[in-house]
């Protein structure tokens, strides 16, 4: 995306703001300076001073043949008093995808540009309306498929994780203006071993925000890997009850990983087949396969590890990531077992033939993601990418100001540590802009929001 494509505050933007899936009702919402001027045209009748949050019963026109294209509602919002801060226009109409889709076309030859993906919510947060957390927390409350993801999306809508940040920060800004002072006046009040407790204080509490495990924040992917052939497509077929993935007795079937969404009672979870992970594939499709199983093991939020129980030798590796669980399946059950394997080793075994054990399979994971729904209701938060990282270096700041203190480390430098904390958590409440995270965050956004 251009940066000054996405950055352009100026002009009024128009998007679809409902679903593209054909409903009773759905929303066109326009915002800038001029979005009252720039509908009007197409209002069969509309005051020329509207007033604000009012809806108005008209017909929508095409403002060159008068001719009639929906009867809509329309509410006008005002400058500060809207979700972008900017002058905003609502138009309510019939949910045909067809029909918006035209009113929206009727308002960009009107001179409205078509919105980029949150494009709304950049622009509120321009404006001051909401910061960066709130702007997160607005798109995780449209895209949450989860009950555990909402939950989230909810904590983080009501400000709890704003106001943790703001806590940690407030005891920060507190001890560098404690230290400054003692710079300033060399009174020798600082009572250093306080100071480091009251910090010590700040380093859990920072720490405690990023335990949250992978999966809480939306999407739960659980990733099937295992040696070639340990039975992996048959197993995702299985789940899914269709034939998604290709089967065949030869290893190395799966070249590139699939993936296809499956209903766990009330959880949308995407399950994941991959390339079989062999210790020396010798062929370099595989080799590419074996290191994308590597990544998407890597952002698993569960794991079921696959395997044959007719193999004579299995390898039990410990695999990378940070899943909030691993499941070591035992797959042909049907078949003879191979008495060389350790049946201890193993959770579950499953036939994807005979269908034995599938039953078994989705009550564990259901279970799994009933346990990360409680989770979600506890202390714990979902953070992003960023969040995490800018935590981290929160966390390592304040941990060298604290070494220094009991190094006896010059005082500024001490500061200088909690003034850097500072800066960390401010990227994450948007305090500090960040053009380049900023513009890859909100393009992440849906169109319209
Ligand atoms: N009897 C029996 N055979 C199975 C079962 N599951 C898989 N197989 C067979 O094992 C072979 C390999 O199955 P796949 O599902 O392709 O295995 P995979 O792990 O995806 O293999 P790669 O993609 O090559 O790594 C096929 O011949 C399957 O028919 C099972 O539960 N019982
Ligand atoms: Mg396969």
């Amino acid at each position: 995306m251009a940066k000054e494509q996405a950055f352009a505050r100026t002009g009024v933007i128009a998007a679809i703001a409902t679903g593209l899936v054909d409903a009773a009702i759905g929303i066109v919402r326009l915002s800038g300076k001029e979005s009252w001027e720039l509908v009007g045209p197409c209002l069969a009748t509309s005051p020329k001073a509207p007033s604000p949050r009012r809806t108005y019963r008209t017909t929508f026109v095409d403002p060159r043949t008068a001719e009639l294209m929906d009867e809509v509602l329309v509410v006008f919002y005002a400058e500060g008093r809207s979700f972008t801060g900017e002058r905003m226009v609502e138009v309510f109409g019939h949910g045909g995808v067809a029909n918006l889709t035209s009113i929206l076309g009727k308002l960009i030859e009107q001179g409205a540009r078509q919105a980029l993906p949150g494009e709304f919510s950049q622009r509120a947060f321009l404006n001051g309306r909401i910061d960066l957390t709130k702007a997160l927390a607005i798109k995780a409350m449209a895209q949450s498929g989860n009950p555990f993801a909402l939950i989230q999306a909810r904590k983080r809508l009501g400000g709890e994780f704003s106001a943790r940040l703001d806590a940690a920060r407030g005891t920060l800004v507190g001890s560098i203006v404690d230290i400054e002072g003692e710079i300033e006046l060399e009174e020798g009040t600082l009572e250093e071993s306080s100071l480091s407790n009251l910090l010590l204080g700040v380093v859990e509490s920072l720490e405690t925000l990023t335990k949250g495990p992978k999966g809480l924040a939306g999407e739960f992917r659980i990733v099937i890997v295992g040696a070639p052939n340990a039975g992996k497509s048959s197993l995702f077929n299985a789940l899914l009850g269709k034939e998604r993935s290709i089967v065949t007795p030869t290893p190395g079937t799966t070249r590139d990983f699939l993936e296809a969404s499956l209903r766990l009672g009330p959880y949308e979870v995407l399950l994941i087949d991959t390339a079989g992970l062999s210790n020396s594939p010798s062929d370099p499709v595989e080799r590419l396969g074996v290191e994308k199983t590597h990544e998407l093991l890597r952002e698993a939020s569960f794991v079921i590890h696959l395997v044959d129980v007719t193999s004579k030798k299995a390898a039990f590796e410990a695999l990378e990531g940070k899943a909030v669980g691993r499941l070591v399946v035992g797959s042909k059950k049907d078949l003879l077992w191979s008495p060389e394997l350790p049946r201890d080793s193993f959770d579950l075994f499953v036939s994807a033939k005979s269908g034995e054990g599938m039953d078994a399979l989705k009550k564990l994971l259901t279970g799994r993601l009933e346990q990360l729904e409680a989770l979600s209701k506890e202390e714990v938060f979902a953070l992003g990418g960023f969040e995490q990282e800018s935590l981290r270096h929160a966390i390592g700041h304040v941990l060298r100001a604290i070494d220094g203190l009991k190094k006896g480390m010059a005082l500024e430098a001490v500061s200088q540590e909690l003034l850097d904390a500072v800066s960390c958590i401010d990227r994450i409440s948007g305090k500090i802009l960040d053009f380049e995270l900023m513009e890859g965050l909100f393009a992440t956004f849906c169109v319209g929001k």
